[in-house]
């Protein structure tokens, strides 16, 4: 069966689903989106994500045009005609249609689409082997430019990134801000190990505020793990003690060598390793249910 996807109002074949060549998402990269993550039948932070998304619109000043709630069950209604218990979650909010002036007034309703898919996994290989990543010429936007906060269908800051480490032939991008401060990966934020104190750029040196990371810092402040949020250069990035990457898709991927400088011992570090199954705990609890009847009954039965 193909997939159902929900477009302006309607949940449609994914091939029959069409956005118009007027739209300024797809003419001006003007909208915003989420990656979301279900796992065994709950939707992830589905509530921080919707508030990040709706944060995303009011800066843009884009009026989505359906409530936050209702939001909520437009995903989880995707899901349902989809039968998905782990899946992934593209929802993007777009200024819509308008007329061939980029001026925003042209366009006078948001189009809203949700995409739901299997996930292609990373490889199990590599949380327990680790990655090499590299630090680019290209800058992350500048906060006022163009504030990495807002989650935007603008990613061509981020594509120049991922294209200078493809070239390089390491699997993910640093990205630093303009006074040379280490900001985030391509799709993920960095954190980074030392002497027991895990640390992570504050929102300011301009990054996008992921839900993995807030995640991995409530998690380890509840663990009794030292954190702090501080301007780091790629000095320290070099002589961490572990350096690892956050985000929906990635969750947590260790990484072991950056700019060819081998990290640590040159394998997933100690903190590393007792947050990851704290985070694979809290997806198994954490969110609302996607099938909440069926499982009710279950329970009642067990
Ligand atoms: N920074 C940036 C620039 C991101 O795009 C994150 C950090 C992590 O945020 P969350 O909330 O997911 O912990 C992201 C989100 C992809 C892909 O295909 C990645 C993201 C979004 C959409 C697609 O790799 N990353």
């Amino acid at each position: 069966m193909s997939l159902q996807v929900y477009l302006n109002g309607h949940f449609v074949p994914e091939q029959e689903a069409k956005v118009s060549i007027l739209d300024h998402g797809l003419l001006y990269g003007d909208g915003i989106f989420e990656g979301i993550r279900a796992y065994h039948g709950r939707v992830f932070k589905l509530n921080e994500h919707l508030i990040r998304l709706y944060e995303s619109a009011k800066t843009i000043g884009l009026n989505i045009g359906v409530d936050i709630s209702e939001m909520q069950e437009i995903v989880l209604e995707t899901l349902r005609r989809n039968n998905f218990q782990d899946a992934y979650v593209r929802l993007v909010v777009t200024r819509g249609k308008g007329d061939l002036g980029l001026d925003p007034n042209n366009c006078p309703k948001a189009a809203i689409f949700c995409i739901t898919d299997k996930l292609a996994l990373f490889p199990e290989s590599l949380y327990h082997n680790g990655m090499e990543i590299k630090t680019v010429a290209t800058r992350r936007n500048n906060v006022d430019s163009l504030n990495p906060r807002i989650k935007s269908l603008n990613y061509l800051n981020n594509i120049l990134a991922r294209m200078e480490a493809n070239l390089a032939g390491a699997a993910e991008a640093v990205m630093l801000n303009q006074e040379g401060y280490v900001c985030e990966g391509t799709g993920d934020n960095i954190f980074i190990v030392k002497r027991g104190v895990l640390l992570t750029p504050p929102i300011y040196v301009g990054i996008l505020e992921g839900i993995t990371r807030n995640t991995v810092l409530e998690l380890a402040e509840t663990a009794g793990i030292p954190t702090k949020q501080e301007l780091f250069t790629r000095h320290d990035l070099y002589n961490a003690d572990e350096v690892f990457l956050t985000g929906t898709a990635a969750e947590l991927i260790p990484v072991i060598k950056v700019d060819g400088r081998v990290i640590g011992k040159g394998a997933p570090g100690t903190l590393f390793n007792r947050l990851l199954p704290l985070f694979r705990d809290l997806t198994k609890v954490d969110g609302p249910q996607i099938y909440p009847q069926t499982q009710n009954l279950q329970e009642v039965s067990a």
